[in-house]
């Protein structure tokens, strides 16, 4: 009876390791919001325990601002970079940080925590 539990058990732990490791696991992504008659266009990123979106999606030729609101405590995100662009811009908690993204060029332009743990990513399209 205790073995077959084991086995059940040991199943189960089987099952979630391979979901883990070989799953489909959501990235949630967003669309910039247009506004004033597509002359510009903002997205909202909040910064907790990484990013949320991780991917935003942006109209090119259209300029852009992502607003980076900082929740977390951990100093670890206490920065974000753009290295394409060459941003270094420290995100301080409990603040709304405004970063001017340029969308001349289409691509995928990635983000990154300070010490390049976290990961976002901007779309041009
Ligand atoms: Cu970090």
């Amino acid at each position: 009876m205790a073995h077959g539990l084991a086995i059940g058990i040991g199943i189960i732990l089987v099952a979630f390791i391979l979901w883990w490791f070989f799953g489909k696991h959501q990235v949630s992504t967003a669309e910039a919001t247009v506004v004033e008659g597509a002359k510009k266009q903002t997205a909202d990123v909040l910064v907790d325990g990484g990013y949320k979106p991780e991917v935003v999606t942006l109209k090119q030729g259209v300029p852009a601002t992502l607003k980076f609101t900082r929740k977390d405590p951990s100093t670890c995100l206490d920065r974000v970079v753009f290295p394409e662009w060459g941003i270094n811009r420290p995100l301080p908690e409990g603040k709304t940080e405004e970063i001017k993204i340029d969308t001349s060029q289409a691509g995928e332009f990635e983000w990154a925590c300070g010490m390049d743990m976290f990961h976002g990513k901007v779309i041009v399209k």
